[in-house]
């Protein structure tokens, strides 16, 4: 008799969350999302998969909490009795952590922490995935690996550390199926539209339309690997497959700069991006890091995963996606008009 298995995915309503439960629901799974309670509507990635309850075959459920709120964890791993849990929750925002240092630390530090917490205090043993970052890494230079020092250069960074070692830590106190998988830079069309690929498409795609004719940049020298996230997602999976409790890098090997990816993304539309960019120093961070690049041999070896959608190739997927998405929001604007 085969058995459903059960995945809790805490931030769910974000990019990795939403691919994620994608993912897991074409493979049977059951899936349950923690999600924030918020004022406006904060489940558009997911909507497009949500059942209503009294679908006889629904197997997406959804379950307000928050990572800064340990007593709800320890009752819904008491509820959901998961076999797998995937951390995926933190505030992500590089920048965004200068600003607000301490609740970084809370949420995307000590969350990890309320959370393996909550799976001892559940007397549950699920296998545990942590969103760690290749900005662990920092200000130590390229190519980065599974061995590679850390020297964080942001409160986001230092915070994903403390989580690293935590993740590290309980599987070799308490024999937890922990890993850590460390992500270098992915992206899709579901990416906020805050992070430096996603500001660019979706102005690519407006300046093109003559809906805006300025785009504001801060570094443009930074170097990253930017994959394609539908991939990376896979890679988490199969990291809670595999025989034994590894951390794992996950990246696509290559380097390309914020001017690049300003290239790759105007060229897509026939225009040049120096006509368009300019400088705004209030997008630089006190810190920055410079060059990310990592070197995923271990994850191609043990998990069999190889990235296929390089830089070039993901900067057209996405302008492509914004340019659609404006037509339809065009359309809806249309349909608003005619029907007021
Ligand atoms: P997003 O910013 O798109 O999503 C973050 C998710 O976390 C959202 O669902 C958000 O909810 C939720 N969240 C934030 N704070 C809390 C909290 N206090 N309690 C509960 N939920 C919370 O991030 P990504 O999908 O891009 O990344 C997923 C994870 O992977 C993050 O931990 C990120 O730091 C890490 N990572 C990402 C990389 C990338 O390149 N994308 C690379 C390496 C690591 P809401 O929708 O309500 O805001
Ligand atoms: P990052 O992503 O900090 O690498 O963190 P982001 O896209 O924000 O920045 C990448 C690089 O671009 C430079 N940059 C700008 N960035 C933004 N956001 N806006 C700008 O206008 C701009 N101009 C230049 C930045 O200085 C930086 O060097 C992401 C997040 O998803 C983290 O959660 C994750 O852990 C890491 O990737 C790996």
């Amino acid at each position: 008799m085969t058995t459903t298995k059960r995945a809790l995915i805490t931030g769910i309503t974000g990019q990795d969350g939403s691919y994620l439960a994608e993912l897991l629901l074409s493979k049977g799974y059951e899936v349950h999302g923690l999600i924030r309670r918020a004022s406006t509507f904060n489940t558009q990635r997911i909507d497009h998969i949500y059942q209503e309850s009294q679908d006889p075959n629904h197997r997406l459920f959804l379950h307000f909490g928050d990572l800064t709120d340990g007593s709800r964890l320890v009752t819904l791993l008491n509820e959901i009795q998961p076999d797998e849990v995937y951390n995926l929750a933190a505030q992500s925002h590089v920048r965004v952590s200068f600003d607000e240092p301490e609740y970084t630390a809370d949420s995307t530090g000590l969350g990890s922490i309320r959370l393996l917490e909550a799976i001892r205090a559940a007397g549950i043993s699920p296998r545990f995935y942590q969103a760690s970052s290749s900005e662990m890494f920092g200000a130590t230079p390229p190519p980065q690996d599974e061995d590679t020092p850390f020297y964080p250069r942001s409160p986001y960074g230092v915070a994903k550390v403390y989580s690293y070692w935590i993740t590290r830590n309980y599987r070799e106190a308490y024999g937890i199926f922990a890993c850590n998988g460390i992500l270098f830079n992915h992206e899709s069309p579901r990416r906020g539209g805050t992070f430096v690929t996603r500001k660019i498409t979706r102005a690519v795609a407006r300046i093109a339309a003559g809906q805006q004719t300025e785009l504001y940049m801060g570094n443009l020298d930074a170097v990253r690997d930017w994959g394609y996230a539908p991939e990376y997602v896979e890679a988490m999976w199969r990291m809670l497959q595999h025989d034994e409790p590894q951390d794992f890098v996950i990246a696509t090997g290559t380097a390309y700069s914020v001017r690049d990816f300003l290239q790759f993304s105007f060229e897509r539309v026939g225009l040049e991006w120096e006509k368009y960019v300019k400088f705004d120093e209030r997008y630089l961070r006190p810190t920055e890091v410079d060059a990310l690049i990592g070197d995923p041999s271990k994850a191609q070896r043990l998990l069999d995963w190889t990235p296929k959608v390089h830089t070039p190739r993901l900067a057209e997927i996405m302008v492509d996606a914004d340019i659609a998405a404006l037509e339809t929001e065009g359309r809806h604007y249309v349909d608003e008009v005619q029907q007021a």
